[in-house]
């Protein structure tokens, strides 16, 4: 009869209550985009197998206390008329209780040591390499070697890997320090500004897109800064980087792609690139080939004519960048600015050309 003397009966309905709530929060978490218990590359199983090693033991030991606390409890609970009895020490079970929670801590240590270890491994030779740079709020990709004439080809908020190919991702910060988590591939680590620092190697099991996010506080517009990790199997990843380095073809002359190709020049390109074009900012995210890209204003929504167009005529309206030129960032010095608002600076014509123009240029 005890746990109805332990708990009442509301105290019962609220323990039910948790319990439920609980389990829903964690059978929620099965089908987030951001799930670690998913993974797709080799490093990101490694990390899943830890954690699941882990939780068994630590919830294996959570339990065994939780039940025998309950049953000595009720054993032992006050009885009139019978005295406790007074017990002062015993060996054998002060060397058990010490020698369990060592080999417990051996069999969870040697493992993380070994990961730990194991992360900072050197990537194998036909590694490919991708120099990464966070900036407040965006993700400057590099692949150096895979431009035209073996230079660096470069795009933004969106990486594109090959599967079942190592990859190498190197990391610095242009500004404060973030954190690079690709929870289904490989991650975190932070970017901290004056150093490079370097993610395990991985290699990724299964075509798809992989949502990443800044994993560390790094001002306004912190929680808008994602990416995307786009794993292509081989023959796409080459059209990929071919397409990149192909300069896209102009637009005709007297059309709207081209007045909106001149609203780009005179109004964009002193901080945005278009690879092929002159255009070639580095403030911004590089824009080449921007119509394949899935997403806008480093990943927070759809690469749409609506979308794209409300992110030029006023940025602010959807991601807290500093308002005005000269701006807060730029007072940081580096050259920094934040993307402008353009509603009054642009027609909403000319606003829909150039979003065009931008759109146009695409992959095939
Ligand atoms: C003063 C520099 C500056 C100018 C001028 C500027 N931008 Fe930007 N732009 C930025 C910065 C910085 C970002 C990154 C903002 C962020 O995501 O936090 C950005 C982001 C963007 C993005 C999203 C890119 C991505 O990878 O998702 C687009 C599209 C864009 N700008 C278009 C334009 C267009 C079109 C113009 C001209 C009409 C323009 N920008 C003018 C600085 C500028
Ligand atoms: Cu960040």
């Amino acid at each position: 009869m005890y746990p109805k003397q332990l708990l009442g009966r509301s105290g019962r309905l609220v323990a039910v209550g948790l319990l439920v709530a609980a389990l829903l929060l964690a059978l929620s978490a099965c089908s987030s985009p951001q799930t670690t218990f998913d993974p797709k590359s080799d490093a990101a199983d490694k990390i899943q197998t830890l954690y699941i090693l882990i939780i068994v033991i630590s919830g294996a030991i959570g339990a065994a206390v939780l039940i025998a606390m309950g049953y000595l409890m009720a054993k032992f609970r006050e009885r009139p008329g019978v005295k406790a009895r007074q017990i002062h020490g015993n060996n054998t079970l002060e060397v058990l209780w010490t020698i369990g929670p060592i080999l417990i801590l051996v069999m969870i240590g040697v493992p993380t040591i070994l990961a730990i270890v194991g992360a900072t491994r050197a990537p194998s030779e036909d590694a490919l390499h991708v120099e990464v740079v966070a900036h407040q709020w965006w993700w400057e990709v590099n692949y150096p070697g895979l431009g035209p004439d073996g230079g660096t080809l470069t795009t933004a908020n969106e990486l594109h890997v090959p599967i079942g190919r190592e990859v190498a991702i190197s990391l610095k910060s242009d500004d404060v320090i973030h954190s690079f988590w690709v929870p289904q591939l490989i991650g975190k680590i932070d970017s901290i500004p004056g150093r490079t620092n370097h993610l395990e190697p991985f290699t990724a099991s299964e075509v798809g897109v992989y949502l990443g996010q800044c994993a560390e506080f790094c001002g306004l517009a912190h929680a808008l800064m994602r990416f995307r990790v786009v794993v292509d199997s081989l023959g796409d990843f080459e059209r990929w980087v071919e397409g990149m380095n192909t300069p896209p073809p102009a637009p005709e002359e007297e059309s709207f792609l081209a007045s909106g190709q001149s609203v780009f020049i005179q109004n964009c390109s002193s901080c945005h690139a278009v690879a092929g074009t002159v255009a070639a900012g580095r403030i911004g995210p590089d824009l080449s080939r921007f119509g394949s890209r899935l997403t806008i204003g480093a990943g927070i929504m759809d690469n749409t004519e609506e979308n794209l167009v409300e992110w030029i005529t006023n940025v602010t309206a959807v991601k807290p960048v500093p308002e005005g030129l000269p701006t807060a960032l730029a007072e940081l010095g580096n050259g920094k600015q934040a993307m402008p608002r353009f509603d009054d600076t642009l027609t909403p014509a000319q606003v829909e050309a150039v979003a065009a123009y931008l759109r146009s240029m695409t992959i095939e």
